[in-house]
Order: C-alpha cells, then structure tokens, then sequence
C-alpha cells in the first residue's frame, strides 16, 4: 500500500451518485460485485476473529495476526478514513467434478483450486480496481483511496458482508445469493462520507452494484443464515477443518496445508491431502448456492486472465515432481503458485502421486 498522509480532507458524495458511477465503471474493468462501509463499522463478528486468534486456529500463518487492532478498526492508524469500498470479482462460473480427484485420471491443473489455475489475481483483481478508483478520482476531485487485495489489514468478508455483497456462508465463504462464492475480494479505504449510506452497524440490503442482483432483501433476509439446515460442507470437508460451531481451524485446512506449509513435508497429512496439488474448494464445490449460481453466473464467463493458462497442458504431474527451481520460477511467475515455492509445489505433487498410487 502506498504511504499516505496522516490527515486527509472528507469529500462527501451522495449513494446514489456513487452508485452510479460504480454501475458505470464496474463492467467496464470486469468487477461484478462493489459496496461501500461507513467508518467506524461494528464488525459483528470481531469476537469471532479474536477467538479464533486466541486458539491458534491460524495455524502459523503469521501475517493475520499483524497488525490487529488496525484490522479491527482501520481508524486507528488511518483517521481521516470515512468509508471502505469493496470490491468482488468471479474467478469461475464451474465447480464440477471435485468428488473423486483420487479415483480419475485428470490434468493435473483439474488438482489446483480454481481461484489459482490461471493468473494471480493480486495483480489482475488489484489492477482493476486501481483503475476503477483511478476514474472515481477524475469524477469525485479530492478523492483519497488506497486499494488492496488480501494483504492489507482488513477483514474482507466482514466489509463485504456489511456492504451487502453477500452472506457468510458455514464453509466461512462469502456467498452471493446469484453469484456464489467463486469470487475474490478486494478494499479500498477512502476519505469519502458516502451520504444516504446507512451506518456500519449492520449488512446493507444491496450492495451498491452487482452484475446480477439478486432479489431486494428485507430486513430479516438480510440478517438470515442462509445456510438453512444445510451441512454439506462440513460433512466433504476431509480433515474436519470447518468448526461446527462456525469458522475454520486453518491447521487443518488443505489450503493451508499445500499452499502456505512452503518446504516442509506434512507428513502426518500426507493422506488426507488426497488427489489435491494446490489449494482446496471441497467446502465450495459441494455448496447448492454454488451449484446454481454455476447456471445462472455460466453466460457471464469470467476474466479470461483465471483459465488455466496454456503453459501449463504441457506439464505433467510427474514432472513437477522433478521440476528444477528455475523451471518453477520460469513458468510460475505472477501465478498464485508462486506462493509454494518450487520445493512446496514438488512436494504436494508427491504426495498426489503416492496417493495416488496407493488408490491402485
Ligand atoms: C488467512 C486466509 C486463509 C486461511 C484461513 C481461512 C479462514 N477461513 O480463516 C486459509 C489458508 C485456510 C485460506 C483458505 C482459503 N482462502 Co483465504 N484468506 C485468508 C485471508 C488472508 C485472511 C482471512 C482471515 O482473516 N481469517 C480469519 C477469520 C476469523 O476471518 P474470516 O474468515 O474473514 O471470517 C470473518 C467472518 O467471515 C466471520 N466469520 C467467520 N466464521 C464465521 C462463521 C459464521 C457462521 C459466521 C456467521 C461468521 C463467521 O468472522 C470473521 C471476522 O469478521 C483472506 C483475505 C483477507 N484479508 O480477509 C483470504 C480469503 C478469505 N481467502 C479467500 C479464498 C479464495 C480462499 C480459498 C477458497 C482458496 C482455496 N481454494 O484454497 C480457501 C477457502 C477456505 C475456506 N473455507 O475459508 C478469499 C475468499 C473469498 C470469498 N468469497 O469468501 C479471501 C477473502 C481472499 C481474497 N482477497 O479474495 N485463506
Ligand atoms: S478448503 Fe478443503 S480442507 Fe479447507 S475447510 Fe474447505 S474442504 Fe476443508
Ligand atoms: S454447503 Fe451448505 S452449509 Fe455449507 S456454506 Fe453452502 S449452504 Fe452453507
């Protein structure tokens, strides 16, 4: 984030003006979802964050627990801040074909999650929305704003759910009503007072644009757990990871455990990693909300930037076992696989084919 002044003047703009201009720039630089939270917001879910810090659920993912009171209250580092907008753009309109990766024969960037088959949306998400600011900025003059995409100090679902983007879904997702969990999130704190915009106590009906909308919420939908009864996240999930009391245990998340565990071998989760190369979307793939947002989102294709990217067909899983690091550096670079580092990506794909292997 770029360094910014310790005061910044309050430039006010109405909702709907601002409304207007996001439905104006949004489609433009492919974002589907955007709103805006006033400051200071409550954050319900606050004592959720410092539980699951106080647990150690985070595992040792060191860089959440930075900075948390500015990810409580981004006012105290930042007091001239009035509103954070917030941003969602589809990475896939599919989530077939999860159920069995052990038992079929697939291309091995079918075992990557889908948020990480294609480029690395923390230069393809951040871009657009530093353009979308950048023409905010020609309309609204004197408008400060100060993007980010997952590493700044926010609690993203909790802006977006306050914005109204969505719910929180069992599985911890964001999940729009029509659009599905399949989206990545993205902030950008600003000197606007946004007038006409309710407090930031509690979710928004609507967000100020969507690519779809849903049907107008009431009150009670809005605060509804449109989860239902529904568990099906929590029964796929293989390792147990999701809480049933809310939340996810991130030492027993895949996801943790094949994209941020960089070198070391898991050896005790070898097993339960299953026929999984990079990242997990079990607890998403068996979502019913995902399963009919994929009809509904399928004509509105996404990015072409999060396809699996042409390199990649002409790898095999065994060769990324033997893959050198300056292989790994050549192709992987501004992809989400980078994260792994060449020795954690030669690792999971191991593990895969034992796993695979022992299947036989
Ligand atoms: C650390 C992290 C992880 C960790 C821990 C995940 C976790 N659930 O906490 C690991 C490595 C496991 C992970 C995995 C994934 N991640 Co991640 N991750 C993050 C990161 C950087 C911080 C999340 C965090 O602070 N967690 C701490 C918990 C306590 O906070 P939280 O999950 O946001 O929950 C808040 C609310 O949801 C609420 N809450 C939590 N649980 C519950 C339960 C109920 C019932 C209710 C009502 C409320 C509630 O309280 C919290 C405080 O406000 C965010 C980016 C960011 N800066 O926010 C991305 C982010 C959450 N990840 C994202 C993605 C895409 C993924 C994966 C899908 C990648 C993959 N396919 O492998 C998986 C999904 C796993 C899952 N089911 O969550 C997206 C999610 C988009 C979305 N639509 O929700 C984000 C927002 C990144 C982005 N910029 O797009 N991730
Ligand atoms: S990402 Fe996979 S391992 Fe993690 S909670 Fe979801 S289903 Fe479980
Ligand atoms: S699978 Fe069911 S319980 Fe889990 S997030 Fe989706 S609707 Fe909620």
């Amino acid at each position: 984030m770029s360094k910014r002044p310790s005061d910044i003047p309050t430039v006010e703009i109405s909702r709907q003006e601002l409304a207007e201009l996001l439905a104006e720039l949004c489609p433009v630089h492919r974002i589907d979802l955007a709103g805006a939270v006033t400051l200071p917001c409550v954050q319900p879910h606050r004592q959720r964050w410092r539980q699951w810090l106080a647990a150690e659920r985070h595992a040792d993912l060191e860089y959440v627990t930075r900075d948390p009171a500015a990810r409580e209250d981004p006012l105290r580092k930042n007091p001239w801040a009035q509103s954070v907008l917030i941003f969602g753009q589809r990475y896939t309109d599919g989530w077939a074909g999860d159920e069995d990766l052990l038992l079929r024969e697939v291309p091995w960037t079918d075992r990557v999650a889908r948020y990480a088959r294609g480029r690395d949306y923390h230069d393809v998400l951040l871009k657009d929305i530093k353009r979308v600011v950048a023409r905010l900025k020609e309309a609204v003059p004197g408008l400060a704003a100060f993007p980010s995409t997952d590493t700044g100090p926010y609690l993203e679902r909790e802006y977006a759910w306050l914005a109204g983007l969505g719910f929180m879904g069992k599985n911890t997702c964001l999940i729009h009503e029509k659009l599905g969990s399949g989206m990545f999130l993205g902030v950008a704190l600003t000197n606007l007072r946004v007038k006409g915009l309710s407090a930031g106590e509690q979710p928004q009906a609507e967000p100020l644009y969507a690519v779809v909308p849903r049907r107008r919420r009431t009150p009670s939908r809005i605060l509804a757990n449109h989860c239902g009864s529904c568990t099906a996240c929590l029964e796929a999930c293989p390792t147990d990871a999701l809480l049933p009391s809310g939340g996810l245990d991130a030492r027993r998340c895949i996801s943790t455990w094949t994209i941020e565990w960089q070198g070391r071998a898991p050896a005790e989760h070898r097993n339960e990693q299953g026929g999984l190369l990079f990242g997990c979307d079990i607890c998403q793939s068996v979502c019913p909300w995902n399963q009919r947002a994929a009809e509904k989102a399928k004509p509105l294709g996404v990015r072409a930037e999060y396809a699996a990217l042409d390199a990649h067909a002409e790898l095999k899983l065994a060769d990324l076992v033997e893959l050198s690091d300056d292989d790994f550096r050549a192709r992987f670079r501004r992809t989400p696989l980078w994260r792994a580092h060449p020795a954690g990506l030669r690792r999971n794909a191991e593990v895969v084919l034992e796993n695979l292997s022992a299947k036989e």
